[in-house]
């Protein structure tokens, strides 16, 4: 898709009418055949090899039932889930509305006076910062991917999204705005996590604190933010202040950010923190946050789009993908499948980054019909990648013709 129906730039996916969005391949059943007889270019750099090609449809990821951009349930346990099925470019954002969520905005938040962050602990004298004290420090902050530790399989890996935020460096904040003693070594930094509906089965529980070591703030560009995608932060999202922790899970990104502790190296971990050990890869529970280990994203990547092709007579299929996380870009992707040799997949136009997501495709010529496993590996034993090392990432696809 080269979506020229929408404006100017980023806004693919969120684009009314927009052919790869609306067929929905992620929840189909078998092929769809709206897009059926449709003739895409395929004749740019990085799809040649599907160039004079015709595209039949889009084969359904199997098991992925979960419905995409409707926010479902109430308070901790609200969710809305991302349609990552039409995302064709690394500078593709996710518009707010279809922007995952975890976690609704809670009702019982009070935002009729003005905003304040009460800052305390190991500092000279506490203070109270209001969103006119961070404006000046505000600035664009670029694209990032997000991702809920607790993404899976179901949703179509639908608890990650991208989207250009602006807000005000945490570190900056701290330097500027208070007078942080000397035997402070972090920042714990809390948000608004009162619903009055509780989390069923008590799956999650309340408090919404992560604490940062100063040089985490300072290697990640931690910011406050307060605008996703040029608009003000959507009340789901956070608003009117949210933690954003480049290159690290969702759990670390405080919504509703209302209190900044300063803290030293004693200090426990929080609830949340013991509540998402495991999703961020913690040996056990650590007690303490001097334990804890950053909370950052090892490189992954995954298909998101499977099309169906004919090219000069023949059956191929077109894997649409991304990678995302990581610290580092790398090349060394490979698509390794059930019922077929695993592809090299070159990565064009390369990686560049890791703050956002990178797209990636491959021509596949399945050898049988039914239903393929698909999982993506990193061919450099440098990069660690726990996540697709253990199969989190894996999909199922249906093949009907080969
Ligand atoms: N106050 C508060 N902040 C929170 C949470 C929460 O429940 N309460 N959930 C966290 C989790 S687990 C994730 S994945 C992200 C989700 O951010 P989003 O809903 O804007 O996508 O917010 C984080 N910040
Ligand atoms: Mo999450």
């Amino acid at each position: 898709m080269h979506c020229s129906a929408c404006a100017a730039g980023a806004w693919l996916l969120g684009c009314d009418g927009d052919p790869a969005t609306d067929a929905g391949g992620l929840d189909a059943g078998g092929l769809d055949g709206r897009d059926a007889g449709l003739v895409r270019d395929g004749g740019g750099a990085c799809d040649a090899a599907f160039a004079g090609g015709e595209r039949l449809g889009v084969a359904a990821f199997v098991g992925e039932d979960r419905p995409h951009g409707v926010l479902r349930g109430e308070g901790w346990d609200a969710r809305l889930y991302t349609d990552l099925s039409g995302v064709e470019s690394s500078d593709d954002v996710v518009d707010n509305d279809r922007f995952y969520v975890r976690t609704a905005d809670p009702d019982l938040i009070d935002r009729s006076g003005e905003w304040r962050v009460a800052v305390d602990g190991l500092v000279a004298a506490p203070v109270t910062l209001t969103l006119a004290d961070l404006a000046p420090l505000t600035a664009d902050q670029g694209a990032h991917v997000l991702e809920c530790s607790g993404n899976f399989r179901e949703s179509g890996f639908g608890l990650m999204s991208a989207a250009r935020w602006a807000g005000a460096p945490l570190t900056r904040v701290l330097d500027e705005l208070v007078e942080v003693a000397p035997a402070a070594t972090g920042a714990l930094v809390s948000g608004f996590d009162m619903h009055s509906v509780p989390s069923a089965g008590g799956h999650s529980a309340p408090g919404a604190s992560w604490i940062f070591r100063f040089e985490e703030l300072e290697e990640t560009g931690a910011f406050l933010a307060t605008e996703m995608n040029g608009a003000p932060l959507p009340p789901d999202h956070g608003l009117p202040l949210r933690l954003y922790v480049p290159g690290w899970y969702g759990c670390s990104c405080i919504k509703w950010v209302d209190a900044i502790r300063l803290v030293d190296d004693d200090e426990p971990t929080t609830s949340q923190m013991r509540e998402f050990a495991s999703r961020t890869h913690q040996d056990g529970v650590p007690l303490l946050a001097r334990d804890y280990r950053p909370a950052a994203m090892h490189q992954a990547a995954m298909p998101t789009r499977i099309e169906k092709w004919r090219v000069d007579g023949a059956i191929v299929y077109r894997v649409l993908g991304i990678l995302w996380g990581g610290q580092r870009p790398t090349d060394a992707l490979r698509l390794v499948l059930s019922d077929d040799p695993a592809i090299d997949v070159e990565v064009c136009p390369p990686m560049t980054q890791n703050q956002t997501w990178t797209t990636w495709q491959t021509a596949w010529r399945p050898r049988v019909t039914g239903i393929h496993t698909l999982r993506c590996e990193i061919a450099d034993p440098s990069i660690p990648t726990r996540r697709l090392d253990t199969g989190f990432y894996a999909r199922l696809v249906e093949v009907d013709e080969v």
